[in-house]
């Protein structure tokens, strides 16, 4: 399998996150990538597609701030990373004015996600990756393909950055995907967190399924997300499931999930899958409740592998920094079984 990751991924590096009511250390740290960098020899370079497949799934606007909002911050006689600390609920209108805290609110739901000074460059090099991964597989006899994306994507919408995600990843990929001719297009989305900006981008899209498989959000981040009857609106009415699963799930009972979620995907017809991995679901991570096994993924990739679809795995979560590498490319090495 043929691995894409750019150096300018590290330049995202925000010191700090908000958690409890406390400034913690940024989970998403660049000892993620490197220590999936370090467990693999063979990296192939990142090429740019440039903005257009990035508007196909963003709004413009939304884009235009993210590349302006740390130089902004520093204009506003700030340093470190700029951070919102204003929420507008939906009711209120979309004022812009140019005052940088209110667009941080504006744009974001959460405030665990700021932005640094190489977040933009970070974010669109990840991006990119996932459009090469994707061209690859568009272009060779391959199967699988894996984007180290980082920073993630799967809680970034269309206009809005949270979780650690400010470019959605997949979604890029899976528009590009369907626009290129290589669907039907299903996402499957099997980090620890439900992936609840790529399930807003397609809500009412019926031409991209969505499944996820997930911590219930009654007990976990994102909250308000990724609950069971959660299935679609509009002309996209069936084409999301949500799956969600207790706290303390293992390998034993993440399985059925999976193969439910496997076998909505075959039933709609998917010609062409993305996979969102996290490996936040395995039992070392630190942010999260999951009990899986380096051995499960193995076992998981193997199931994901059966389906026979090409697949585009793109990085999502996973914070056990010394584990995380090697849980990778157990997950990896599934697919070649
Ligand atoms: C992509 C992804 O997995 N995003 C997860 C975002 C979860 N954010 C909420 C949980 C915050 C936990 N913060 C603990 C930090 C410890 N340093
Ligand atoms: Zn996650």
């Amino acid at each position: 399998m043929k691995l894409f990751f750019d150096d300018r991924q590290l330049a995202h590096a925000p010191s700090r996150e908000l958690h409890n009511g406390d400034w913690v250390p940024y989970a998403e740290n660049v000892e993620r990538p490197r220590s999936i960098v370090d467990a693999f020899t063979d990296w192939r370079p990142v090429r740019d597609f440039g903005m257009a497949p990035l508007l196909a799934v963003h709004d413009a606007d939304y884009l235009a701030f993210l590349e302006r909002a740390h130089r902004d911050w520093l204009a506003a006689g700030r340093d470190g990373d700029a951070i919102g600390y204003t929420f507008p609920i939906r009711r209120r209108r979309p004022l812009s004015f140019g005052r940088i805290d209110a667009d941080l609110g504006a744009y974001s739901y959460d405030a665990g996600t700021p932005i640094a000074a190489g977040t933009w460059e970070s974010a669109y090099w990840s991006a990119q990756g996932a459009l090469t991964a994707l061209d690859h597989l568009a272009t060779s006899a391959e199967a699988h393909a894996f984007a180290l994306c980082r920073p993630p994507g799967h809680h970034a919408g269309r206009d809005y950055m949270g979780g650690y995600c400010y470019l959605n990843n997949a979604a890029i990929a899976a528009r590009a995907a369907h626009d290129r001719g290589l669907g039907p297009v299903a996402i499957l989305d099997i980090d620890y967190h439900h992936g609840n900006g790529t399930q807003d981008i397609f809500y009412e899209d019926p031409a991209i399924f969505f499944a996820s498989v997930h911590a219930d959000p009654r007990t976990d981040y994102p909250f308000y997300w990724g609950h069971a009857d959660e299935r679609g609106e509009g002309a996209g009415d069936g084409t999301t499931l949500n799956l969600p699963l207790p706290r303390g799930t293992n390998g034993i009972a993440y399985a059925p999930a999976l193969d439910t979620a496997l076998a909505a995907i075959s039933g709609w017809g998917a010609r062409f899958l993305i996979l969102s991995f996290g490996a936040d679901t395995h039992s070392s991570d630190p942010i999260s409740s999951f009990a899986l096994e380096r051995e499960d993924y193995a076992v998981l990739a193997a199931r994901i592998a059966a389906l026979g679809v090409p697949t585009l795995i793109v990085m999502e979560g996973g914070y056990a920094v010394g584990d995380l590498g090697k849980n990778v490319a157990a997950f990896l090495a599934g697919f070649e079984g």
